[in-house]
């Protein structure tokens, strides 16, 4: 029996993905936090994402990190803990481990089980490198391990992350991280530049479909764990450039109307309505070096491929 007005969770549903998906379907617009992508569907996914022949950031910050993180170490100087804020799979990582002289080591990432593989994974390239895995969100405050208080830092935030939040959660998380990194740190960080609009939309469009069921499996992950019956032929994949914000938007439209119950709450929605699912912000040079300067860092280096596709750039405290 019910002791209250709620329907069940799941067990192993989290909570606050009720709460965000509840409250985002009955606002307006409709919004889904992006953070509910990743699922293990969705991760692998995601993996499936940065391979696409259209989705240049991970390729090209990828050569990036190659070309320059042997400049990135001279300027920090060796003997640095080298903090990654989400992790993942540690992918890009050796790029910068194998050229900065780093003393450790610190992974964060909201999931362990990421963590002990990366950890495992760079023991083998890294043998006589300190890992100290931390298992956090990184969007909340962090306590470093001790065993790295005294050493100073070099923060990684690869991956053009921070385009996913508004510039304003942008510059909160930058001086949280500032704050966690501690007196002389520096910060190496991808952002994703504005370009082409016909380049940005096939990146998050792309020809096979992977964007689209990446978008859609949040649908999928709502019905299986909050009890949901949404017609997911019913929703379309859109991406869309939003030029006033410099931002891809994604959203899922409804093709037809459409009525359902999520959690034991019942929506109703018109066609062509949408649930807003991700932003990804887009920054050219001047406004990348003014959200580092708003979050506490002051830009030192900064690196970008011909066509300036992508850029990675190097922060101090
Ligand atoms: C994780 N993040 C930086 C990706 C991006 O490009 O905004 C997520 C993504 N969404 C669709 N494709 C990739």
């Amino acid at each position: 029996m019910l002791l209250h007005d709620e329907a069940p969770v799941k067990t192993g549903t989290d909570p606050a993905f009720r709460a965000d998906v509840l409250r985002g379907l009955a606002a307006r617009p409709r919004a889904v936090p992006a953070r509910w992508f990743y699922d293990t569907r969705g991760s692998e996914l995601f993996e499936e994402i940065t391979r696409l022949p259209e989705y240049y950031p991970t390729r090209v910050e990828t050569a990036l990190l190659e070309a320059h993180c042997g400049e990135v170490g001279r300027i920090a100087g060796p003997g640095r803990a080298v903090v990654e804020f989400g992790s993942g799979s540690s992918a890009k990582t050796p790029h910068l481990l194998s050229q900065v002289a780093p003393s450790s080591y610190v992974p964060i990432d909201i999931s362990g089980e990421f963590l002990r593989e990366s950890a495992e994974g760079l023991a083998a390239q890294f043998p006589a490198l300190p890992v100290h895995p931390v298992e956090a969100d990184f969007m909340r405050p962090i306590h470093l391990p001790e065993a790295v208080a005294d050493v100073p830092k070099l923060g990684f935030f690869p991956g053009s992350t921070i385009g996913n939040m508004v510039p304003r959660t942008g510059a909160d998380l930058l001086r949280a991280m500032r704050q966690s990194l501690g007196e002389g740190a520096m910060l190496l960080i991808g952002m994703d530049r504005i370009k082409d609009v016909d380049v940005l939309i096939a990146a998050y469009d792309d020809a096979a479909g992977v964007t689209a069921a990446f978008n859609l499996n949040l649908l999928e992950r709502i019905n299986r764990e909050l009890d949901g019956d949404i017609p997911i032929d019913a929703f379309r994949h859109r991406a869309i450039w939003n030029d006033m914000e410099s931002r891809i938007e994604m959203h899922l439209e409804a093709q037809r109307d459409v009525v359902f119950t999520v959690a034991g709450e019942r929506f109703a929605m018109a066609a062509r309505e949408t649930i807003h699912t991700e932003n990804s912000h887009k920054y050219g040079p001047q406004s990348g070096r003014m959200l580092l300067r708003t979050g506490g860092w002051t830009p030192i280096a900064e690196w970008t491929d011909g066509g300036e596709n992508f850029a990675i750039i190097l922060a101090e405290a």
